[in-house]
């Protein structure tokens, strides 16, 4: 089974979850840059379900959203926040499901793929579950749809919005999809439901009642995609992201500056922003780049290889320093960043030598291992050289 998880108005129910005052009012957030420095006040980036009644959808203008609805509130967003409930969210899918495909910031899907017994095909109950984490642990609700794929997922987590939970049964995949109207169904946008509209087809199901061929020929390769996800068939399996090569921040700074105190903390920031991601996946790299780009624009990044792999503030702090000390011409900035690269894909066990009670025991177990398999089956990475020579 696939799961489709969706925050329901994720930014305003952050922003209600913390603001009483908020609660049960139509609240419009308005568009905030990835960065949250600046917030755009043009533009509804999402609103509450108390401010949809009126009409009001993400990407109105503000102004004609407040004549919908005249007391809605506006609020600036937190985009901070936001990261940060997205990746609580994520966490909580890993509890799940190691197959994960994040879509958005606060939506992905899950493939349960492989574990109907670990889960008795209960996947009501597994789907009731992530909802209650995700209510007590962040505090809002989200919407799930279950399905045998990703597209009736996706229709079925829209589709009792908020708090919803939706299950499509085995081989009704057609029948839940039937009374749609077409604008409706993932993949046709605006122009394709004009189009569609003018040929008679206002619903999902009278798509269904056209055939392939139709549609191949009126929309080509992409009229066959439409045709099968009208129809529920969808191939598309949930595909993981690729595992990350590099992490890294940088920042804009508010106003250029050339102050080196200002800057190293700055940079500070960057790094520790850094470590939480790399010992969050557990992740270690051999690479540290940092870049400036001085107020002209003119950009330079400058890398250094370590002799072993990093993760802790610190040390990234400590190289990325020694960096920034030796190519900056103390020129004002406007932009400062860190980037850790080249991990290392085999992390080494360490052994705690400190823990000196602990040894015997080890090494009785080596030498366990060692009568069944031969001395050098395992031994401390120092005595390679050793081998090199002797083996
Ligand atoms: P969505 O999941 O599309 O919307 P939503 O969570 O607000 O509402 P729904 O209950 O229908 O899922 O997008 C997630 C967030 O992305 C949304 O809260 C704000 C942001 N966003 C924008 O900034 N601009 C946009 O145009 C859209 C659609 C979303
Ligand atoms: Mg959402």
């Amino acid at each position: 089974m696939i799961f489709h998880v969706d925050l329901d108005a994720f930014f305003a129910s952050i922003e209600q979850r913390d603001n009483p005052v908020l609660r049960d009012k139509p609240v419009l957030v308005g568009r905030t840059d990835p960065q949250g420095k600046r917030c755009f006040r043009g533009v509804v980036a999402t609103c509450s379900y108390e401010a949809r009644r009126y009409g009001i959808s993400s990407g109105m203008p503000i102004f004609q959203a407040l004549k919908l609805c005249p007391h809605a509130i506006v609020v600036e967003g937190h985009f901070e926040k936001y990261r940060q409930a997205s990746q609580k969210m994520y966490a909580i899918f890993d509890r799940y499901t190691f197959q994960v495909e994040p879509t958005g910031i606060d939506e992905a899907y899950l493939s349960f793929y492989g574990f109907e017994d670990f889960y008795n095909q209960d996947f009501l109950g597994v789907a009731k579950q992530i909802k209650n984490a995700i209510y007590d642990e962040i505090g809002i609700t989200a919407s799930v749809g279950i399905a045998k794929n990703k597209l009736v997922a996706k229709m079925a987590s829209g589709f009792q919005k908020p708090d919803g939970l939706t299950l499509v049964i085995n081989g009704k995949e057609k029948e839940f999809l039937n009374p749609f109207p077409i604008g409706k169904l993932f993949g046709v946008g605006f122009q394709t439901e004009k189009k569609l509209k003018s040929l008679g087809i206002q619903t999902v199901g009278d798509l269904q009642n056209k055939t392939l061929s139709f549609f191949k020929n009126t929309f080509g390769k992409y009229g066959e995609t439409i045709w099968a996800w009208g129809s529920g068939i969808d191939e598309r399996v949930v595909t993981p992201p690729p595992p990350a090569k590099s992490v890294g921040r940088s920042i804009t700074l508010p106003s250029n500056s050339d102050n080196p105190q200002y800057l190293k903390a700055t940079l500070f920031y960057l790094c520790q922003k850094i470590a939480r991601q790399l010992h969050g996946d557990e992740l270690e790299g051999r690479c540290l780049t940092t870049i400036i780009r001085y107020a002209d624009f003119s950009t330079y990044s400058h890398q250094k290889i370590l002799k072993s792999p990093i993760s802790s503030a610190f040390i990234i702090y400590h190289h990325a320093q020694e960096l920034f000390d030796h190519f900056w011409t103390t020129k004002k900035l406007r932009l400062i960043g860190v980037r850790v690269s080249h991990f290392d894909t085999q992390r080494q066990l360490q052994f705690d030598f400190n823990a000196k009670e602990k040894l015997p025991k080890m090494e009785k177990s080596l030498e366990k291992i060692r009568e069944k398999f031969g001395f050098w089956s395992i031994y401390p990475a120092s005595l390679s050289v050793v081998t090199r020579q002797e083996k």
